[in-house]
Parts: C-alpha cells; sequence; structure tokens
C-alpha cells in the first residue's frame, strides 16, 4: 500500500508503522474491508431499508419514485424512526447489561462470594446508600453494599418505576422529562418497549417512536451507565489524577505482554494483580521474559487506566494493529468493540485472543469463561496462557513501535471537585470571568470512514484554543492522549484563559474523565453546575461532540446527552437522512422540546466553529461577559 494511503488512514504515528508492516505481511484491517464494502449501501446509509418482518425486507426510493411505502405501508419516516429507536436500544442495552453486571458483582462481593474483590471505597458507597435513603450509621460496609446493590437491581425491572440518580438531574430538566412523559422508568422496560413499539404494526407516528428513544436513552445516561460509574467505582475505588502512557510503544519487547479489551472491569481488575503475583512473575522468568507487561485497548483500558495507570496501547482501530505488531502474547477480551476479525490476524502471529465472556464468544478465539466467584484463579490461568503463548513468539515478526506519549488521567467528577477545593465554584468563577468560555464533552469512537483521531484531535485543538476546556472519555481521550494534548504542559496549546487556570491548577486543559458509561461522569458535573445556579443544563455554556462515532451505543450516548439539555455535534453522519420528518426533528424540533439539538458536522473545523457560537450564545444569554473570540459565521 502507498505511503499516502497510509497517511490519510491515521495520523497516529505508530498506527502507520503497523499499517506498513500489515501491507508487508499482506494483513487485511478494518480499513482494508470498509474500502471493499464502498459502495455501501445508499439505503442503509439513508435509513431507509427496514427488515422488521417477512413481508419484507422492504426499501423505500429515495428519489421520490415507486415505492414509498413498505407492504405494511410503513414510510420512510416510520422506518427511520424504528431503526434509530433500535439502534437507541442496543446502545442502552450495551452499556446497561454491563451495569448491571457491575452490581451484580457488588452484590456477590457483598455476600462474600466473589474471589479477589472487596469493597474499597467506602465513603461513596455510604454516600450513594444515602441517595437511595439506606440507613448507613454503624453498619458494616457489606450489610449496606447488599441492600444498595439490591435496590439498584429493582432498576432494571418494574419493582420501583423510577431510577434513583436521575433525581440528581436540576429540578427544571426532572420536571421536563416528567411533563414530556419521558421520565425513565426503569432501565429494561424502556429498553424492552422500544423493541415493542418498533414491532411490524405498533409504533408508525416518528415524533412517538423518538421520544420513546429519548426516554430509553436517559435510563442509560442516568441509569445503567451511572449505576456502572458509581459500583465500579465502589469496587475498585473513584479515580485520582495519575500519570501514566499511550501508543502502541508501552508493548514490551522482552516482556510477556497482555492486551486487555472490552470494557468491563471485572475481569481486567483480576488481570491486574494476577500479573503482579510473584509466582507469574517466576514462571515468565522461567520462560526467558524479564516480567509481565499489561496494557489496554478501548474502554476497558480506561477503566484501568483511570484507577490504576495502567498503560494504553490504543483506541478502537489499533485492536488489530496491536496484534500486528507481533509482540502481543494474549490479547484477553470482555465484551463490546471487539473486532470478529482478531482470532484471524493472531493466526498470522503467536498470539492468543481470549474470549471471557459468554455473551461476546468469537469464532477462532480460545474461550475462558469468566466467573467473579472465581475470579483470581481464572485470571491467573489467563495469564499463564499468555506467558505460555511467549515461548512461540517470533522475534522475527515483531516490530514494536517507538513512540509513547506520557498523560495524565483520572479526573472523575470527585477529583475535579478536589482539584477546585471541594465546590464547583472556583469553576463558576472561571466560567463568569470568561476564563474558561465553556465546556465540551469529546468523546466517542474512531471509524474507518473518518481519518483515525483526526477529527479529535484538530476538534479539540480548536476548543481549548478558545478557552474551552474539553471533556473526554473513550476513544476520544485516547486520540487526544496520544496527540499529547492529556499533559499538563498542553495548557500552553490553549488560549490565555484556559492555561492560566490549567497552569494554577496543574492540570491538562483536555480531562480524561473515564470510559464511556463514565459520561455519566460528565452528566454529574453538568448536574452540580446548573444546581449551583438554580438552572437547567441546557441554560449553560456546555456542548458535546462525538467526532468519529460509529456505534450503537454512541447513538445512545447522543440521545441522552441531548435530552439531558446538551447540544451534540456528530462527526459521522448517522443513518437519518431518508427521513425529513426525522432528520428536523433531531435537527430542529428537539429545541423546543428538550432544549438542545444535535447537529450533523464531518469537518472537524467547522464542527468546531458550531460548538463555539454555541457556547457564545448561551453565554449572551446567562449575560456573561462578551466574547473576546470573534463569532464564527
Ligand atoms: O464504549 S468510544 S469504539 S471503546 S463505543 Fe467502543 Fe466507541 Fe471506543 Fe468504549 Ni465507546
Amino acid at each position: 500500500m502507498k505511503r499516502e494511503i497510509i497517511l490519510e488512514r491515521t495520523i497516529d504515528t505508530a498506527a502507520q508503522e503497523m499499517l506498513e508492516k500489515a501491507t508487508e505481511e499482506h494483513i487485511d484491517t478494518a480499513w482494508d474491508r470498509y474500502e471493499a464494502q464502498e459502495p455501501q449501501c445508499g439505503y442503509g446509509l439513508l435509513g431507509i431499508c427496514c427488515r422488521n418482518c417477512v413481508m419484507g425486507p422492504c426499501r423505500i426510493d429515495p428519489f421520490g419514485n415507486e415505492p414509498q411505502k413498505g407492504v405494511c405501508g410503513a414510510d420512510a419516516d416510520t422506518i427511520v424512526a424504528r431503526n434509530l429507536a433500535r439502534m437507541i436500544a442496543g446502545g442502552a442495552a450495551a452499556h446497561s447489561d454491563h451495569g448491571r453486571d457491575i452490581v451484580e458483582v457488588l452484590h456477590l462481593t457483598a455476600e462474600g462470594k466473589t474471589q479477589g474483590y472487596q469493597i474499597n471505597d467506602e465513603e461513596k458507597l455510604k454516600r450513594i446508600a444515602q441517595e437511595y435513603r439506606i440507613i448507613t450509621d454503624e453498619r458494616p460496609k457489606e450489610e449496606i453494599a447488599k441492600e444498595l446493590a439490591e435496590k439498584a437491581m429493582e432498576e432494571f425491572g418494574m419493582i420501583k418505576n423510577t431510577i434513583q440518580f436521575a433525581e440528581r438531574a436540576p429540578e427544571k430538566r426532572k420536571e421536563l422529562w416528567k411533563n414530556l412523559g419521558i421520565w425513565p422508568r426503569s432501565i429494561d422496560r424502556e429498553i424492552v418497549e422500544i423493541m415493542h413499539r418498533t414491532h411490524i404494526g405498533v409504533g408508525a407516528e416518528i415524533a412517538s417512536l423518538l421520544l420513546h428513544g429519548l426516554r430509553a436513552s436517559l435510563s442509560d445516561g442516568w441509569g445503567g451507565s451511572m449505576l456502572a460509574t458509581e459500583f465500579s467505582d465502589i469496587l475498585w475505588g473513584t479515580p485520582k489524577p495519575k500519570e501514566s502512557t499511550v501508543s502502541l510503544g508501552v508493548l514490551k519487547e522482552d516482556h510477556v505482554n497482555i492486551i486487555v479489551h472490552g470494557h468491563n472491569p471485572v475481569l481486567s481488575e483480576v488481570i491486574v494483580d494476577a500479573v503482579r503475583d510473584p509466582e507469574m512473575i517466576e514462571l515468565a522468568k522461567q520462560k526467558g521474559a524479564i516480567g509481565i507487561n499489561i496494557a489496554g485497548i478501548c474502554c476497558t483500558s480506561n477503566e484501568l487506566l483511570m484507577r490504576k495507570g495502567i498503560p494504553v496501547a490504543g483506541n478502537f482501530l489499533v485492536q488489530e494493529l496491536a496484534l500486528i505488531s507481533g509482540a502481543v502474547d494474549a490479547m484477553v477480551v470482555d465484551y463490546q468493540c471487539l473486532m470478529p476479525s482478531l482470532p484471524s490476524i493472531a493466526n498470522c502471529y503467536h498470539s492468543k485472543v481470549i474470549t471471557t465472556s459468554p455473551k461476546a464468544q468469537i469464532p477462532g478465539a480460545t474461550h475462558i469463561e469468566f466467573d467473579p466467584e472465581h475470579a483470581y484463579d481464572i485470571g491467573t490461568k489467563i495469564v499463564k496462557e499468555a506467558i505460555e503463548a511467549y515461548e512461540n513468539r517470533n522475534p522475527n515478526l515483531v516490530r514494536i513501535p517507538k513512540k509513547i506519549v506520557k498523560l495524565m488521567a483520572g479526573f472523575s467528577a470527585e477529583a475535579i471537585l478536589e482539584a477546585l477545593g471541594g465546590t464547583v465554584q472556583p469553576l463558576i468563577d472561571a466560567i463568569v470571568a470568561g476564563k474558561i468560555r465553556g465546556i465540551a464533552a469529546v468523546v466517542g469512537c474512531n471509524n474507518p470512514k473518518i481519518k483515525h483521531d483526526f477529527n479529535h484531535v484538530t476538534l479539540t485543538k480548536r476548543l481549548i484554543e478558545k478557552d474551552i476546556l474539553v471533556v473526554e472519555t473513550g476513544c476520544a481521550a485516547i486520540a487526544n492522549a496520544k496527540a499529547g494534548l492529556l499533559v499538563p504542559e498542553a495548557a500552553d496549546q490553549a488560549g490565555e484563559g484556559l492555561k492560566e487556570v490549567a497552569k494554577s491548577l496543574g492540570i491538562p486543559p483536555v480531562l480524561h474523565m473515564g470510559s464511556c458509561v463514565d459520561i455519566s461522569r460528565i452528566l454529574n458535573v453538568a448536574a452540580a453546575i446548573a444546581n449551583k445556579l438554580n438552572v437547567d443544563i441546557s441554560d449553560l455554556p456546555v456542548a458535546g461532540a462525538a467526532p468519529e462515532w460509529m456505534s450503537e451505543k454512541a447513538v445512545s450516548i447522543g440521545a441522552y446527552v441531548v435530552s439531558s439539555g446538551i447540544f451534540t455535534v456528530l462527526g459521522a453522519i448517522p443513518p437519518v437522512l431518508g427521513s425529513k420528518g426525522v432528520t428536523e426533528l433531531l435537527t430542529q424540533g428537539l429545541k423546543n422540546v428538550v432544549g438542545a439539538t444535535f447537529a450533523v458536522e464531518p469537518d472537524p473545523e467547522k464542527e468546531a466553529e458550531l460548538i463555539i457560537n454555541h457556547i457564545n450564545e448561551k453565554r449572551k444569554a446567562l449575560g456573561l461577559k462578551e466574547t473576546p473570540i470573534e463569532t464564527v459565521m
């Protein structure tokens, strides 16, 4: 493959090096498969194909010719709205099922039935238990945790008909959700109801379909995802700022390299413990390695980075490239964002792909089923597999990029508050003074339709230059970490006001707040600021962006962020353009409903302009100091 093509695919120089190696070794990656798919199906891109029943599949002619209706009579509006709602259901289900797994592990741990876990953050346990009106005085932490986990379990079903964490939203927002009839009743219920409403012959009217989609997304953002975050903090500790490193260069030639990949920290936390086990280290030495090195990919990586400072090998599009380095002995995966191509690439080397969840088995992988009741034993078994694989490593096939970048992560809402001296007031003061113009959440995936990392990094740079504090999660955070923006020195690239604030606090201008379920941390910060000012979230100078998104989870995230009142720009075009009605509702109509809309803008420079203008408008509406930065457009 020509060098120019590689440079068009990614701005990550380590990824470029691995793409060159892939070319030499005739290995296809997601980029090649994307090209092989082109031209992609036009009906699919516009969202106007339906296969919800077997009278179909049906599609609507986008040029206004026949057919204009599916066999059942569904038109483009109905089909697009149903498809979009189902994407929200898929995303909300993935996040929330992850949350459910964490709740279950907390419950089992409280009963003393797990191996290798304990309650790490007792203070947070008590604080959250009090939110749930659980008596905490003079009770053992296990008893409190058991009752809390049971109360959380009820939120997945029909017992309570409400989600506790939604109470954290500002009063005006809660009233709005109630008046619209979208207050989330329970996590599973709202997701199941999407599947019901979008079944053949049920919902056909776009507003009611989409409103319910918003309701289900709220059950994710303020429900399943927030439970995943908060309960993970109780089990493994609330993140605090810490330093680490990122890029494929974190792999070590003379060590057993284990990559943990996926989303749920339940497995990876014990793998971290197992690689530190002296018995395992000794075994690795017996096989000729100096030690055992662990690094992460995707959000499992973000979880371990935030709490333990474990290095990050890369984001979503780097997963195949990590194997192509020839230096990964085992890639241990839990679930979500795992490419089914991994075992076939691993087969070109000595690498093992080890699946661990019954929910995410992949043909060609070694399956070692994980079970929290025997967590540590299973963790050590997996580490032994990696050590054994190391013996078969072919040094001639190993090429580890030299690039290693420093980063600072660990900015939980609590850590941000602590840095500010225990209250959001200094942040509000900085916003009022115009030192920080506003806050933008830049989140989401990689997508081979978009030059890898380019949109994340370009957008983030433009925003900090204009004194907009950027908070990040997921693959966006990893992209900007690789670009060197997650270190305090990056404040030099920010505008004067943000630079001053970041330098005085010793923090980067771009704050890594965790994995994708940790977008709930961003909701908590936004709610805390709005509550302090006694306004709604939609009144704040804040915005969201998903510059390279691709997953259904990102659709659910976008929906709950907008439903929470935050204007959100999408970098990849969602499959809705086949319906004028749905497109107008998402980009304009929602403003009068939830006080925020979506915008779609694939160009990161223009994406930045949209966000800057939005923040300026919100500042003006709040009567804040006029902007010294020029208003664009
Ligand atoms: O949940 S950002 S590619 S890894 S979906 Fe996946 Fe997207 Fe990355 Fe984290 Ni989120």
